[in-house]
């Protein structure tokens, strides 16, 4: 197959807070790293800042604001999801990248995107799934921490991952200062992962990632060079 000519991946991407990663994503397919481009932005909170700088470069944004669906029984999970399928299947987007996305997501709606969907998570997988992250590798006085990108699957943050990277955690370090460092290393490894499957390098095949044609059994590192 002459993958230079395949179609640029359609790209839907999910947050809940500023979207810095969706940004690094989107600097990543102006300027050709990825063969593909963002289809649309979804939040699922006013408190995603990230949906006004997205609509600031020009990208199609939706706010599928989870609150719409919280009533006196509860959170109307099936309702929620299905309002932000319909407008990822609306957009045509081949990959869904959860960026920041902080919502679990049902079984059936991860079925629905079976080796189609992405997640990146600040800790060195499987350390660490959940939240608070950075303090918790802090208070374990971890000397090294980082980020994983992995496929999602329904059980949270236990998808195979794709690409880890690796920060020091230094003397006098902070959630701030420790999460500051993740971040800028977050910014490296997501556009890596997603420009493997928009060169079809990456693929699922029957619940394993298959990356240049061999099967992925841990993480490829990265590095600066
Ligand atoms: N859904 C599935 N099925 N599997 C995964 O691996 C998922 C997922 C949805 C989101 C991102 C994840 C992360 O990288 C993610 C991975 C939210 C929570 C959470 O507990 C946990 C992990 C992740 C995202 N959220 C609370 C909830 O009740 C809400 C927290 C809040 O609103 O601030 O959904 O860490
Ligand atoms: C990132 O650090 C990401 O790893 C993390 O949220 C941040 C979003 O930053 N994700 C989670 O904690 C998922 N539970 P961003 O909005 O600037 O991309």
């Amino acid at each position: 197959m002459n993958t230079a000519a395949a179609a640029p991946l359609r790209i839907a991407v999910l947050i809940s807070g500023r979207g810095t990663n969706m940004l690094a994503i989107a600097r990543a397919c102006a300027s050709g790293q990825i063969s593909g481009r963002i289809v649309t932005v979804i939040g699922d909170r006013v408190g995603a800042t990230g949906l006004a700088a997205a609509q600031d470069l020009g990208l199609a944004t939706k706010l599928i604001e989870a609150r719409a669906w919280r009533n006196e029984a509860g959170f109307d999970r099936a309702g929620f999801e299905a309002a932000l399928r319909e407008q990822i299947d609306a957009s045509g987007a081949e990959l869904v990248v959860l960026a920041g996305f902080m919502r679990v997501l049902s079984a059936g709606f991860v079925h629905h995107y079976t080796g189609r969907i992405l997640n990146i998570h600040p800790s060195l997988l499987p350390a660490y799934p959940g939240l608070d992250t950075h303090a918790r590798a802090l208070a374990a006085g971890d000397r090294e921490h980082g980020a994983s990108v992995h496929y999602v699957t329904p059980e949270l943050d236990a998808g195979p991952p794709l690409l880890q990277a690796r920060v020091p955690v230094l003397p006098g370090d902070t959630v701030d200062s420790l999460s500051a460092r993740v971040h800028a290393v977050e910014h490296r490894i997501y556009p890596e992962v997603i420009s493997w499957i928009a060169a079809r390098r990456l693929h699922w095949c029957g619940g394993r990632p298959q990356l240049d044609g061999a099967t992925l059994d841990g993480p490829r590192q990265w590095s600066e060079d």
